[in-house]
């Protein structure tokens, strides 16, 4: 027998299940882009076995990959109002919704993974993830995202004079547009599902993105031209609506919290596997990848620096961010 409890606008399907005396499961519904196998996906459901294991099974956690519940614009007001518990989704489309977010997404701020890890696990960080509460979110995890890079169907770009004109999809978020902008292109924010059939039929030259994400949506097949710029390391966010999260006991909420920080090591390890596998895949499958100079990229960053970080608060942050060594 299964029944759905409305609490606080939230839907929790409590399974049948009863687990020695008479106890219910609860299902925690936890949404993600990518397909079944992807480092964020695994590492949400290693989150899911640990919260199980340590609630002796009072929680579990359902992984619903590959969009099922939607596109991740979407999917974040579906967990900022409780519709969905969890949520695995980049840190760029809360771009527009906390002003935090800006700083990890802004183009070149981080010097290597290394600096974005200590950046990240450290009090900027910390800074970072508190400001989720304003919407009605918890984080609960950074998640490694790698870096993203342009490609194209179109030529093989190898200086920012190759870029003028292009049109690349970005991700939903003003800083990505104008970052395309400075680099003299035409950039269209669109969901990440539309990607694929708009670069086969030419409505856009190509998208931007890590290797990972280059590989499993394919995007490979229909754009095989890769430009190594790594123009940001902007990392994945895994949230759980705050509704959701006050409705556990103060113990419950610490076990979820380590939980979640349990998953991180295993996402880190499981994403730096990926991102050697789908670069071998796609350079294999034909894609041809370009090194460019990244200083004149680097360099016809500053107008999006100008536009995106004028609040001292955020000011604050980008300095920190680069103080940490
Ligand atoms: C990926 C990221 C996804 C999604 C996608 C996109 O790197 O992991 O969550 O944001 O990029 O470009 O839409």
């Amino acid at each position: 027998m299964l029944h759905f409890s409305k609490l606080a606008g939230a839907t929790w399907l409590a399974a049948s299940l009863l687990i020695g005396s008479a106890s219910a499961q609860t299902v925690l519904r936890s949404s993600d882009t990518h397909p079944d196998g992807y480092p964020t996906v695994e590492a949400v459901k290693y989150f899911g076995e640990l919260v199980k294991e340590r609630t002796a099974g009072r929680y579990a956690v359902e992984v619903y990959h590959s969009a099922q519940l939607g596109e991740e614009k979407d999917t974040i007001e579906q967990v900022r109002s409780g519709v969905i518990d969890l949520n695995r989704v980049s840190m760029a489309p809360f771009n527009g919704l906390i002003a935090e977010t800006t700083v990890p997404s802004l183009p070149y701020l981080f010097r290597s993974e290394e600096h974005m890890h200590k950046v990240m696990d450290g009090d900027v960080g910390n800074q970072i993830a508190a400001a989720f509460d304003q919407v009605g979110l918890v984080l609960l995890a950074f998640y490694d995202g790698g870096a993203r890079s342009f490609y194209n169907s179109k030529k093989p770009i190898n200086t920012l004079e190759d870029m003028k004109g292009m049109k690349f999809r970005v991700i939903q978020s003003d800083i990505f547009v104008d970052m395309v902008a400075a680099l003299g292109a035409n950039a269209t924010p669109m969901p990440y599902g539309e990607v694929y059939s708009a670069i086969e039929t030419g409505v856009i030259d190509g998208a931007e993105n890590n290797f990972p994400s280059y590989d499993t949506a394919k995007h490979a097949e229909v754009a095989k031209f890769y430009l190594l710029d790594e123009h940001t390391m902007v990392p994945e966010a895994f949230v759980m609506a705050k509704s959701s999260f006050d409705k556990l006991t103060p113990e419950d909420q610490a076990i979820f919290k380590q939980a979640a920080k349990d998953s991180v090591a295993k996402q880190r390890e499981l994403w730096t596997a990926k991102v050697k596998e789908s670069r071998a895949k796609v350079e294999a499958a034909g894609s041809q990848i370009t090194t460019p100079d990244k200083q004149p990229f680097i360099d016809a960053m500053a107008p999006v620096y100008e536009k995106h970080v004028k609040d001292a608060k955020i000011k604050a942050l980008v300095d920190a961010a680069r103080a940490v060594q």
